[in-house]
């Protein structure tokens, strides 16, 4: 639900607030978030309103400051002093901006709530999957992640999710835990503690960031987009040792929108000078598939990648329709040759999946694409 709100306030309020930015400078920008349909008396009815210590406002410059000046506060956490509600017009229009935040944050508490068994009973399930093993482990392996912007309690938020071509800004983003407070202990997972993947809806347009923290928990990276559309971020994290994929989408706006989808499967992709060859054997939905690529540079093998991530290179595979994000692990259980990288691949169903393998060389990541068809 946070997420909701930062897209709803996707500007000058919200990348400052979320960066701790000037905010005391610039009331009319916030005053551009203020249009919200939400009523301030409707929020006395809601039981979830005590969680947060929001009042209303008369002096803004005060709330403003109050904002930027602690690292631990984010939008929705809005601290202030009540004062007369004879507040004069735009103040008035911030009471009602930061009504709607006690809204979209009571709801976030009460999805919370309805989590919470929802997690006793999984952690029951676990203690089932002892005795029955391998069938529901098998299962859940094979569960796709990123369809969600919240998943296991933790909650995507991002910002600004609006943007313009040609246009560099800094995306900035949290991770909530189930406490609601933004998760700042990651563990590292292939060497680093995030992985943004951002891919254009229909596949086009893949990276790979690795955004910085600060110590308040919110991640920042540059980005800039060459193409309009639609695309996907996902997040790729683990914490206590459980790895999380979380998603939202990023609006492109600026020029024409023309969609390129998964190009049919060939098994060569070439870049750089670079010829990468996929062995992807019989796939079969719901089972481990080996994955073999080759890489050739003018017809000779490469034998000397370098360690990308720890590993010999990183693979982003994607299901065609709903971008469903696979986890991927680097095959370890036998030797493999030089100027080859293998990978164990689960695709859940049937379908077209994108794959997206980065492999480093002379100091360089390469990036190269393949399309896979699971039959039915
Ligand atoms: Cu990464």
């Amino acid at each position: 639900m946070a997420g909701v709100f930062v897209e709803q306030g996707e500007s000058d309020f919200v990348d400052r607030g979320l960066g701790g930015g000037d905010l005391g400078e610039d009331v009319d920008a916030v005053a551009l978030l203020l249009d919200h349909p939400l009523d301030a008396a409707d929020l006395a009815a809601d039981p979830a309103q005590p969680v947060l210590d929001l009042l209303f406002v008369v002096d803004v410059s005060g709330v403003l400051l109050g904002l930027w000046h602690s690292p631990s506060i984010y939008p929705w956490r809005v601290y202030a002093t009540v004062a007369s509600m004879d507040t004069p017009r735009p103040y008035q229009r911030i009471a009602i901006f930061l009504s709607g935040l006690v809204v979209v944050f009571a709801a976030a508490v009460a999805l919370g709530s309805l989590v919470e068994p929802a997690k006793t009973e999984g952690d029951g399930t676990e203690e089932t999957m002892e005795a029955h093993t391998m069938e529901t482990h098998a299962h859940a392996a094979t569960e796709p992640a990123g369809l969600g912007i919240a998943a296991d309690g933790y909650t995507l938020r991002i910002g600004p999710s609006q943007l313009q071509r040609g246009e560099e800004r800094e995306l900035r983003f949290a991770i909530d835990g189930p406490d609601g407070a933004p998760v700042t202990g990651f563990d590292e997972l292939h060497e680093r503690r995030m992985h943004l993947i951002v891919v254009r809806r229909d596949g086009a347009e893949f990276r790979h960031l690795h955004p910085e923290m600060d110590a308040a928990g919110t991640w920042t990276v540059p980005i800039e987009f060459e193409a309009a559309g639609v695309y996907r971020a996902f997040a790729d994290f683990s914490v206590e040792g459980e790895q999380q994929t979380l998603a939202t989408d990023l609006f492109v706006s600026g020029g024409e929108f023309e969609a390129r989808p998964f190009p049919a499967p060939q098994p060569v992709d070439e870049t750089a000078g670079y010829e990468v060859r996929l062995d992807a054997g019989d796939p079969v939905a719901g089972e481990p598939s080996p994955l073999t690529f080759t890489v050739t540079r003018s017809g000779q093998p490469v034998e000397d990648l370098a360690p990308y991530l720890g590993a010999k290179g990183h693979l982003v595979a994607l299901r065609e329709g709903d971008l469903a994000f696979l986890h991927v692990h680097p095959e370890e259980g036998h030797a493999v040759a030089a100027d080859e990288i293998e990978f164990d691949a689960a695709f859940p169903t049937a379908g077209r999946y994108r794959l997206y393998l980065q492999f480093k060389h002379e100091g360089t990541v390469q990036t190269v694409q393949f399309t896979v068809v699971v039959p039915r």
